[in-house]
């Protein structure tokens, strides 16, 4: 399943790193065939390459419009090479193969977010090279596509090691990176068409939204995206300062919301605290005497899942903190505010985006919450309801102490920003098992043991952060089963809002196992 290569066709707009790599396969005794630009560069460059229109016997035509839409082209890159028609078929049409296909596209994202107008945009949709991936893709039992210059030094390693050929291996990863590359290209071109056409314009006119920026995808690379700002000015992702790093996508600032979200429940004047979050769920969630603290308590919750994470803060970010955050791969920063030096240390890791917001939002505030369902949307009330005005009711025959009634409200205020069912243990400000989504409580109640066991593990401690923890539930606990499962993890405390049918039981079952527990009255499910 090794490929020998003989002939690549180089067709690129970026040309990062084109003539090292066209060197290299001409060194290999490869055949090199370009369009325009890409040969005119490389001949420059000493090259000998064939003129993609020796290929097709047409010029390039039409401003570059059709160039390599050719069966001189696509028959070389769709031949099967075992199949004797195949063959047949390229013999009788002075068909030759193409192996190795290098192709990057026209730089019709760029074009658009420099604000070009119309006509250039449209320009720059690329056609012809879609075309070529997309064949060369189909055929990767046999050809190899490259459409990004980070691939080049693979293709040589392969190259090297196969004595002129490509691995089956290799051309299938190469393939699937093709189709993503060439998915999220259209998906960007009908992104910006939706734009013009002001086509999700009328439901955010309504809600007063405005486009803050299209986006390069939703949640995924198939799914068109933009971001509207409302007028609400709520501090937050929406309205932040982004001091450096790449433009945020579709699930940065979902993920940066839910982050920013949570560690706002935490009055900076009482207390630092860090929340790092994934896929919307914080991973971990920390009170500390300086930010630094706050976030090394919050990252030995789950340093795993911490890795490419959100990491937001609830007070100005300062060096130190800075200084360990940058330690580990994290996607975005957000603070109220960032001190110069902590600005510096961030601005080493290029890619980090960091966020400054001027402020924190108010739990407190009311606002809209959305979503859409089949044929219509879904509007509510934000979730306001915090903890420090809920009345708390001790429903066993102990109460819990002060350090236990300081981390229940701890756990239960981020219970509020965990997807249910969700189930937390926290312990000295600091949560230590966070059990989010799934669709049963005890499952949930499952998870979060697990996961302190684990980062106690990870830490080399003997025993399960849980051990010694409090526990909050986000809606009562249907049956002491749950109850049960975080007495048996080591939790000491339990808050959660009450309200269920066997409340005697659940109580009964805390009071025999010695657990104080308290009731909030306020359900915080978060779907
Ligand atoms: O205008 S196109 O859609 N028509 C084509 O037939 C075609 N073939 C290659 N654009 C086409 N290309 C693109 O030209 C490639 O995808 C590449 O981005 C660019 C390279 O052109 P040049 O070699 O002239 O710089």
């Amino acid at each position: 399943e090794v490929r020998r290569v003989t002939r690549a066709l180089l067709s690129v707009s970026d040309k990062t790193g084109l003539v090292e790599f066209a060197a290299a396969l001409a060194a290999r005794g490869i055949a090199l065939v370009s369009t325009g630009g890409t040969r005119k560069t490389l001949v420059d460059a000493g090259l000998t390459v064939a003129d993609v229109s020796d290929v097709t016997g047409f010029p390039e035509m039409m401003d570059g419009r059709v160039k390599t839409l050719h069966p001189a082209v696509h028959g070389g890159l769709l031949a099967v090479r075992a199949n004797p028609e195949h063959q047949a078929a390229m013999l009788a049409h002075g068909i030759g193969p193409i192996d190795l296909l290098v192709v990057n596209l026209y730089p019709f994202e760029a074009t658009v977010a420099k604000g070009a107008a119309y006509d250039d945009c449209i320009e720059n949709i690329d056609v012809g090279g879609p075309a070529m991936i997309r064949a060369a893709a189909k055929n990767h039992d046999d050809v190899a596509v490259v459409v990004e210059p980070d691939d080049y030094a693979a293709v040589l390693t392969d190259l090297e090691a196969h004595d002129g050929a490509t691995t089956l291996t290799l051309r299938r990863r190469l393939a699937q990176k093709a189709y993503a590359r060439t998915a999220a290209y259209d998906a960007a071109i009908s992104n910006w068409l939706a734009g013009q056409l002001g086509e999700t314009a009328p439901a955010f006119r309504a809600l007063g939204g405005a486009l803050a920026e299209p986006m390069r995808y939703g949640e995924n690379p198939h799914q068109w995206a933009a971001f509207y700002r409302t007028p609400e000015q709520r501090p937050g992702v929406s309205t932040a300062r982004q001091l450096q790093g790449k433009q945020l996508s579709y699930n940065n600032i979902n993920d940066t919301d839910a982050a920013f979200e949570c560690v706002a429940e935490f009055d900076p004047a009482r207390t630092a605290a860090v929340v790092i979050v994934k896929h919307a769920n914080p991973c971990g969630v920390a009170e500390g005497s300086s930010l630094l603290d706050a976030y090394e308590k919050a990252l030995a919750c789950d340093p795993v899942s911490a890795f490419g994470g959100i990491v937001a803060l609830n007070r100005r970010l300062d060096a130190e903190a800075a200084r360990k955050i940058v330690e580990i791969f994290t996607e975005v920063i957000i603070a109220p505010e960032a001190s110069e030096e902590a600005v510096a240390i961030v601005a080493a890791k290029k890619n980090l985006r960091l966020l400054v917001t001027g402020g924190l939002p108010d739990p407190r505030a009311g606002g809209l919450a959305l979503r859409t369902v089949a044929g219509g949307f879904l509007a509510q009330a934000r979730d306001s309801a915090v903890i420090d005005d809920m009345s708390l009711k001790v429903v066993t025959k102990r109460a819990p102490t002060a350090a236990e009634l300081a981390d229940l409200k701890f756990a239960f205020r981020v219970a509020k920003h965990v997807k249910s069912n969700a189930i937390v243990y926290a312990k000295g400000g600091a949560t230590v098992g966070i059990g989010a989504g799934q669709m049963s409580r005890v499952d949930s109640s499952r998870i979060a043991a697990w996961k302190a066991a684990e980062a106690a593990k990870t830490a080399g401690l003997p025993e399960t952060l849980a051990k010694g923890s409090v526990v909050a539930s986000d809606a009562f606990f249907p049956f002491a089963d749950g109850l049960l499962a975080a007495a048996e993890a080591g939790a000491t405390a339990v808050i959660q809002p009450g309200g269920s049918m066997r409340d005697d039981e659940v109580i009964k079952a805390a009071d025999e196992a010695g657990l104080a527990m308290v009731f909030t009255g306020h359900r915080h499910f978060r779907h």
